[in-house]
């Protein structure tokens, strides 16, 4: 019998292979109405996917979200002597055409737009931000009433906003019981006392965090240093966010996510859309001169992990060898100790990466990026001479390595999945832990901690922790039967070192599956009640986030 999950799946791998099979270049979705029978002989139909292989590619310019723009100055809520930026964002109903030749999508979005205003922010310097919800009364995709904290006492409509990667007080960081309902708002103080990285905010809502995102509530969030001034980087209009996330569409274009057979509990434990939308258009370009150009890349999909590579027109269907390098400077939370020469960037949900692409090199060419067999955009690149005075130096910021003698705790962390009789998950949880139970995680503010992520699991978790930044120490294969039974830890292999361009700060960590994943964390900043989850959202919403608390040293 053909589980859920798998259908799900196989529905995106048919898409690749027959994307690949015809020119390695269209996507493909199955276009008959997906039929699922439940175990209780329910069948649930969804309308079919539009396949987005019949549009023209390359014929949107690719936008680029505003600049927030600041309200004005209000008291600071640590220092009232102190008149900091004001914002104000309103999270509304918003309708955006992500395609030439497709009626125009009804989103939720921040201000006028999915994704939202770009905060241009620098570090040191607070703000604050009026997060108000706007929205409708009624929620435009399938809520499940089972799942916890979106039960039918719940409002249909909540949002809450989490500014990922910050250093934030506990208040202010959008804690998912913290839900706001429509006409209502919340004060959230960002202080920024952190190194220039690039984070974004989205919805966090229990229980309706996959929906809220889905439907668009999401944006960047830049903060800029003295440190990254000095590096001389491509800056301006030669620095541009690449937000990624994949959507279904129905053939009128608006938003499909998929429903379980199960009319009474519709989750499904991921979505892989065949759109993978840029800044919110499906296979937009952009025009480049043949330059060094900065991409903040933001991974904001429910459950896609990409794998990124640029690829001149001529040879897309050619190997990976004709792949155009590209360097990789930062990491989640800023600047690698050094470039980091790439072929392929993997990454998963939440997670942002900071390249550098020189198209000095292809001249008057067309360059595609590419995830696996799909086309996510195109870069034209104009033929005349252009001068280029931005660098790409060899070292940009030390990166100090913490010593594991440094942790004075090891928390070891499961990372479960639990399925039905027909092998369809469930629930994921944290730790074999539900979210209501009581709080197990409390590190002492100012210490060091190694959490140890046992993954037994057939999928990869990128697991995010709020407040901090981390180090990823490594990867080790283990024997997930062993450890299941008797609680050993037994290596199938060498510990591995994580990759070159994930050895800077981290927020967000893929735990692979059947492998153990080490991260040394630092909790700084603040005391009080946070979570970590996995960044999977349809996993989040089920169960696999918990919270923890950093608490005074005693
Ligand atoms: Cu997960």
């Amino acid at each position: 019998m053909i589980t859920r999950r798998k259908f799900l799946q196989r529905s995106s791998l048919l898409a690749t292979t027959l994307a690949a099979s015809k020119n390695g270049l269209l996507n493909a979705m199955p276009t008959t109405t997906m039929a699922m029978t439940s175990t209780t002989g329910a069948v649930a139909t969804m309308p079919a996917a539009l396949d987005v292989s019949t549009l023209p590619q390359f014929v949107d310019p690719l936008p680029i979200p505003e600049v927030a723009e600041r309200q004005g100055y209000r008291p600071s809520p640590t220092d009232p002597k102190l008149s900091i930026p004001f914002y104000r964002i309103q999270a509304q109903s918003v309708v955006s055409k992500v395609h030439r030749d497709l009626q125009p999508t009804k989103f939720w979005g921040f201000g006028p737009s999915s994704p939202g205003p770009t905060f241009e922010t620098r570090a040191g310097e607070p703000l604050l931000v009026e997060w108000v919800n706007a929205l409708p009364n009624q929620h435009f995709l399938p809520l499940d009433r089972t799942l916890h904290g979106a039960e039918a006492d719940k409002p249909a409509v909540r949002t809450v906003v989490h500014l990922h990667g910050a250093k934030t007080g506990p208040e202010s960081d959008g804690y998912p019981e913290d839900w706001i309902v429509p006409g209502k708002s919340s004060l959230y103080h960002y202080p920024n006392q952190q190194d220039a990285a690039m984070l974004w905010y989205h919805d966090h809502t229990l229980g309706i965090n996959r929906l809220n995102v889905y439907a668009g509530l999401l944006g960047a969030f830049i903060i800029r240093d003295g440190v990254e001034d000095a590096l001389n980087l491509p800056k301006a209009k030669y620095e541009l966010p690449l937000i990624l996330y994949d959507r279904l569409l129905t053939h009128d274009a608006q938003l499909l996510y998929p429903v379980s057979p199960d009319p009474e509990s519709p989750w499904v434990p991921e979505i892989f859309g065949n759109a993978i939308l840029v800044n919110g258009k499906l296979f937009p370009y952009l025009d480049v001169e043949p330059r060094k150009y900065r991409f903040r890349i933001l991974n904001a999909s429910n459950a896609r992990i990409y794998h990124l590579s640029f690829v001149n027109n001529a040879s897309a269907n050619n190997a990976a060898a004709n792949n155009a390098p590209f360097h990789q400077i930062g990491t989640d939370q800023g600047l690698l100790p050094a470039p980091v020469p790439l072929t392929t960037l993997e990454i998963a949900p939440g997670e942002r990466a900071d390249l550098v692409v020189d198209f000095s090199e292809h001249r008057g060419a067309q360059l595609i990026l590419k995830s696996d067999a799909f086309v996510v955009m195109q870069f034209r690149v104009s033929s005349g001479k252009v001068t280029d005075t931005s660098s790409l130096p060899p070292a940009l910021r030390p990166v100090p390595k913490i010593p594991e003698s440094q942790a004075v705790q090891t928390r070891l962390l499961t990372l479960d999945e639990y399925v039905n009789k027909s092998g369809n998950p469930v629930m994921l949880l944290l730790n074999a832990s539900h979210w209501k139970m009581p709080v197990t995680e409390k590190p002492v503010l100012g210490s060091t901690e190694i959490w140890t992520l046992i993954n037994p699991t057939n999928d990869t978790h990128p697991i995010h922790l709020h407040l901090v930044r981390f180090q990823i120490l490594d990867r080790q294969p283990y024997e997930p039967w062993l450890f299941k039974t008797k609680r050993q830890l037994h290596f199938l292999g060498p510990p591995e070192p994580p990759d070159p361009n994930e050895a800077g700060w981290k927020d967000t960590v893929q735990a692979h599956s059947r492998m153990v994943t080490r991260i040394i964390v630092p909790f700084e900043g603040f005391t009080g009640r946070y979570v970590w989850h996995c960044h999977i959202l349809e996993h989040e919403d089920n169960e696999m986030m918990r919270p923890y608390e950093v608490i005074a040293a005693g």
